[in-house]
């Protein structure tokens, strides 16, 4: 069993997260934990705080001569902006009059944040409710993706619209028809959408996107949008279909929903497979080079909950950001008048950053269900128990039914 959890507020110190439950020997290096925090940052439309930041990861514990121990994983991310907000977010004592917040933006974690801890600074409320912490998120989440890398399991992600642009061939077609190169990896799609600023495939759409956003900041606006995830070279049989949380997709569904702002998950063609007949819904069985296979990938991956060997597809949907420079009716909670929501310091746009995380999310929820089948206190005993499944379980299938 994995587990990880994270702390920190966005303006505190830092941010840390301990990580357990990962097998001793996983080769893992500093410098690849601290490449997906950058990809993280990344993207047009963020605001000047990550023009602050360069997030980097200490590591405090559980890695020896870069490998892991199996002991329990602690990560460090310094807040450069700690140094602007030390008198706002000390844990001493107050030393001067710190103003406070009293008027919640909708859409933020504000109001329900004030009413549920009973705060009278709304401060309190939006510190960790940032999704500054998802930086600690993607750090603890390096070790799940590199733990799977070592089994082929390859991650990915594209954005597929912001504000609605969608592009004019969208890839997500050629993933549900299941029309790639025997040796697709979904990492491969990163290695394109790394390269755009709003991580996108084609520089008509990048471009048409990017007016998009312009337009927004000229009217003091944000905007959400779309994005997959995408995970390739999973054996069949992660996750089950014996219970509610064994469940693969549920699991997925879950760790992607967590993210900030995110409020809609599907797999595979999702909602659109809603309007289809059945016929045209499902992936036809065939037997391709010598193994049982599917003619398309409608179902994204996952059968019954339980993968199916082709790539997992994640679609999500993420809303605009809530902090608008042009705000919205809010009230202020000192006097309980009408008033403009507050404004501050926020991302006009952060989709990109939100389909890394995502990326993340699902390399954690992955691997805590592979390790729930394959187990093993170190990735030697892990790698026995994969291989010995895998290359049995075609031969076992056949072998079965002939009885
Ligand atoms: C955020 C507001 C902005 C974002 C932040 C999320 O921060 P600030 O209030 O410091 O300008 O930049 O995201 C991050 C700091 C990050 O690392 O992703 C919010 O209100 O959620």
């Amino acid at each position: 069993m994995i587990r990880f959890l994270t702390a920190g507020e966005s303006h505190g110190k830092a941010l840390t997260t301990i990580i357990d439950g990962f097998p001793s020997n996983l080769k893992i290096e500093n410098e690849y934990i601290n490449f997906h925090l950058k990809r993280r940052q990344a993207g047009y439309g963020r605001g000047l705080r990550m023009k602050i930041e360069t997030d980097t990861a200490e590591i405090l514990s559980g890695i020896r001569f870069q490998k892991t121990l199996g002991s329990p994983i602690s990560l460090l991310i310094k807040n450069k902006d700690w140094d602007n907000w030390t008198g706002i977010m000390t844990a001493d004592k107050k030393k001067s009059a710190v103003e406070k917040i009293t008027i919640p933006r909708p859409g933020h974690a504000d109001l329900v944040g004030v009413t549920k801890y009973n705060f009278n600074d709304i401060r309190n409320s939006i510190e960790r409710s940032s999704a500054r912490e998802t930086a600690a998120r993607v750090a603890a989440s390096s070790i799940a993706r590199r733990f799977l890398e070592e089994f082929g399991i390859s991650i990915g992600s594209f954005v597929e619209s912001i504000g609605g642009i969608f592009p004019k061939d969208n890839f997500s077609k050629k993933l549900f028809e299941n029309d790639l190169p025997a040796n697709f990896k979904g990492w491969s799609i990163s290695e394109n959408t790394d390269k755009s600023d709003v991580r996108v495939f084609d520089a008509e759409h990048e471009k048409q996107i990017i007016n998009k956003i312009k337009q927004a900041k000229k009217r003091g606006d944000t905007l959400g949008g779309t994005f997959f995830v995408v995970v390739t070279g999973l054996p069949v049989g992660i996750g089950s279909f014996i219970n509610y949380d064994t469940k693969l997709d549920a699991e997925l569904a879950h760790s992607i929903m967590s993210i900030n702002a995110v409020k809609a998950v599907s797999i595979g063609t999702g909602f659109d497979a809603a309007k289809k007949f059945g016929s045209e819904s499902h992936d036809e069985i065939i037997k391709s080079k010598g193994i049982v296979s599917r003619k398309t990938n409608r179902a994204g991956g996952i059968e019954g909950g339980t993968s199916t060997g082709l790539p997992i597809i994640i679609h999500a949907a993420m809303k605009p950001i809530a902090t608008l420079m042009s705000p919205i009716e809010s009230i202020d909670l000192k006097n309980m008048k009408p008033v403009d929501a507050r404004r501050e310091r926020s991302d006009f746009v952060a989709v990109p950053a939100c389909a890394v995380i995502a990326e993340s999310m699902a390399a954690w929820s992955i691997a805590k269900l592979f390790l729930e089948k394959f187990g093993g206190d170190s990735i030697e005993e892990t790698k026995d128990n994969y291989n010995s499944y895998t290359q049995k379980m075609y031969k076992r299938l056949e072998r079965n039914f002939k009885r």
